[in-house]
C-alpha cells in the first residue's frame, strides 16, 4: 500500500488533489489532516505545515516542498530524518520570480510610482530618465532564481552583480562569493535583490549595517532595496529607519518576518515601500504536481531524485 498526502493548512488542497490526479490518475492521494491510516502515506507534499505534523507518518519515503523555500518544513523540531526533501525548480516558478524582479527594478529605474502619483493630482511634468546602464542591480542569493533573473537584467541594460557561498558563473553578471566578498558586492550595488533562502546565517543579514554598505552614486544618490527571498532575512525596523533617514530611497518587499505582515507594520503605509502579499512567484498546481510525480516515477524506478535538500545547509 503507498499513498500521498497534502500537508497545506494555509492553501486549499483541492486544486493540488485534483491537479496530481490528472497526472497520475492511480495514485492514492489523500488530504491532511484526514488522511486515513497514516501507515499507508510513503509520499507527503507540504506547504507550512504544521510542527510534529510529519512524524505522524511513520513509512515515508520522500517530502517534497510544495515551493521552493524549505525553511518551514525544516523548522519542524520533530522532522523525520533520513528521508530527502525534494523542493521546487521548475521553469514556470523561475519565469514567475524573474517578472517580479524585472518589474519591480523597472518600476524603480522608470520611477512608475512618481508618474502615478502625477496622473492621480493632473500633473503633466515630464522628468529626466537615465539608462538601465547607469545602474547596477546587486543579486543576494544567486541560484536558481537568483541566475535567472539575472540573465533577464543583463539582457535589459543593467549591470548586473551577484553574491552566493560560492562563484558563479552567469554570463555577463559579475559574480562575488562568500564573507570575504561581500562587501565589494554591496559597494557596486544600487539596487539590492535579495534572493536568499531562510538559514541561520542569512537570519537578519539586511540590517542598516548591510544597507549602509551599499553603493550611493546611483542615479537616485540612495539605495533601493527588493527583497523577495525571505522575509527572516530582513530586519524591518533598520528598513524603516533607513527609509526615514534617507539611507534607502525606496524598497519592494514580498515577504516578511511575519507572515501575514500584521496592520501594525508601519511598512503597510510608508510613502517609500511597495508591498506584495508573498506572491513574487506563485506554485502552479498543475505544473509543480507534472513535477512531483516524475520524481516519484524517477524513485520508484531507482534512479536518482533531483533538487534534494541539503539538510545541513538549510536550503
Ligand atoms: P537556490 O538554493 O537555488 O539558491 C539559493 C542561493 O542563495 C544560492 O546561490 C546560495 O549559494 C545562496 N546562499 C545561501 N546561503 C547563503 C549565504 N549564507 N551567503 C551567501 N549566499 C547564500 O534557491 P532558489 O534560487 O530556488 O530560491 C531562493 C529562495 O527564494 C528560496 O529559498 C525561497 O526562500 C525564496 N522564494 C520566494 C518566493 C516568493 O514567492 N517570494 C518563491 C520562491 C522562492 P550557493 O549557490 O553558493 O549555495
Ligand atoms: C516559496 C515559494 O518558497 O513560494 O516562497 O516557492
Amino acid at each position: 500500500m503507498s499513498a500521498f498526502v497534502f500537508v497545506t493548512p494555509t492553501w486549499d488542497a483541492e486544486p493540488w488533489c485534483k491537479a496530481l490526479q490528472k497526472v497520475a490518475p492511480k495514485l492514492d492521494i489523500r488530504l491532511w489532516p484526514n488522511g486515513g491510516k497514516v501507515e499507508y502515506v510513503t509520499y507527503a507534499a507540504a506547504w507550512l505545515p504544521p510542527p510534529n505534523e510529519l512524524r505522524r507518518f511513520p513509512n515515508l519515503k520522500i517530502i517534497f516542498s510544495l515551493g521552493a523555500g524549505v525553511d518551514a518544513i525544516l523548522g519542524d523540531p520533530t522532522l523525520p530524518q533520513g528521508i530527502p526533501i525534494v523542493r521546487v525548480n521548475d521553469a514556470d516558478l523561475t519565469n514567475r520570480m524573474s517578472e517580479y524582479i524585472v518589474l519591480n527594478v523597472l518600476m524603480h529605474h522608470r520611477q512608475q510610482r512618481r508618474i502615478d502619483e502625477n496622473q492621480r493630482n493632473k500633473i503633466w511634468q515630464p522628468f529626466p530618465q537615465h539608462a538601465a546602464s547607469a545602474i547596477t542591480v546587486g543579486i543576494m542569493g544567486l541560484g536558481v532564481l537568483g541566475a535567472d533573473a539575472a540573465r533577464k537584467l543583463h539582457v535589459m541594460g543593467f549591470n548586473v552583480v551577484g553574491w552566493s557561498r560560492s562563484l558563479k558563473h552567469v554570463e555577463g553578471v559579475k559574480s562575488f562569493a562568500g564573507a570575504s566578498e561581500f562587501d565589494r558586492f554591496l559597494g557596486e550595488t544600487d539596487i539590492l535583490v535579495s534572493l536568499l533562502p531562510a538559514t541561520a546565517d542569512t537570519d537578519g543579514i539586511i540590517n542598516s549595517t548591510l544597507l549602509n554598505k551599499l553603493s550611493r552614486r546611483g542615479p537616485f544618490g540612495a539605495p533601493i532595496l527588493i527583497n523577495a527571498g525571505r522575509g527572516r532575512a530582513q530586519v524591518e525596523d533598520d528598513i524603516l529607519a533607513c527609509l526615514d533617514s534617507g539611507a534607502l530611497y525606496a524598497a519592494t518587499l514580498d515577504v516578511f518576518r511575519k507572515e501575514p505582515l500584521p496592520v501594525t507594520s508601519k511598512l503597510w503605509s510608508h510613502p517609500r515601500v511597495s508591498l506584495t502579499p508573498h506572491m513574487a512567484a506563485d506554485s502552479d498546481p498543475e505544473t509543480i504536481c507534472r513535477y512531483v510525480y516524475a520524481q516519484i516515477e524517477r524513485f520508484e524506478n531507482g534512479e536518482a531524485l533531483v533538487n534534494v535538500v541539503d539538510r545541513l545547509n538549510g536550503y
